[in-house]
């Protein structure tokens, strides 16, 4: 299997993370979002223009946390994705509140402390920064709340939900993201830095 990705991308982070924890072999393609030649490429294989994308045979699938499933539905075995629906549901519900919430607010601020300049895009936005740190500390908050009773995000141990809500917190300091007052939020992502499959994903 092939995953286009790039090693700033915290989307991407959050699938690499999975296959190393599951012992998946990825053929990592590196994709420069700011050479046109890699967007001309990549807007052929996902509409979106954006990165991870799994290449597996025929198929082409985009969005990290479908290719976590995915990754983690190929492997019998596996503990970090349950099949039992109660078990899934909350999985899939923290997914969800990922994709829709956390990452969003952590890519708003990403984009205009860290990014932005970059580019050559000018000096943040004090509106946008306010904006994203609003969103962001209504999130953390709700994720430092649940942590501070439990040590994995669902059930008793490790699953893909710690995955994905992980992943955006590897910009922390180059985006200056308000984290450090959530004290069970730094905690927890303490013990996903400790983990053999994270040094292997930031490696890569
Ligand atoms: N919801 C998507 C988000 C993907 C995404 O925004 N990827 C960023 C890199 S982290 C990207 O490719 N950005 C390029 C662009 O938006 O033009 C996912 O989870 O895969």
């Amino acid at each position: 299997m092939r995953l286009y990705h790039n090693a700033y991308s915290t989307n991407s982070h959050r699938v690499v993370l999975t296959a190393r924890h599951l012992g998946i072999p990825l053929e990592l393609v590196s994709v420069d979002l700011m050479s046109p030649a890699d967007r001309e490429k990549l807007v052929r294989i996902n509409p979106n223009s954006k990165i991870p994308v799994l290449e597996d045979g025929e198929l082409m699938l985009w969005e990290s946390c479908a290719i976590m499933q995915y990754l983690a539905e190929k492997t019998p075995g596996q503990t970090i994705y349950p099949s039992d629906a109660r078990s899934r549901a909350d999985v899939h519900r923290w997914l969800f509140w990922c994709a829709q919430h956390f990452s969003p607010a952590v890519s708003l601020i990403l984009w205009e402390n860290c990014i932005k300049g970059m580019i050559g895009g000018g000096d943040p936005d004090p509106h946008e920064v306010a904006r994203g740190e609003l969103q962001l500390a209504q999130f953390a908050r709700v994720l430092d709340d649940h942590l501070a009773r439990r040590e994995w995000i669902c059930g008793d141990g490790l699953t893909l939900a710690d995955m994905a809500i992980a992943s955006p917190l590897t910009v922390s300091e180059r985006a200056k993201l308000p984290v450090r007052q959530y004290r069970h939020v730094q905690a927890w992502f303490a013990r996903m830095q400790s983990l053999e499959a994270w040094k292997l994903s930031i490696a890569q």
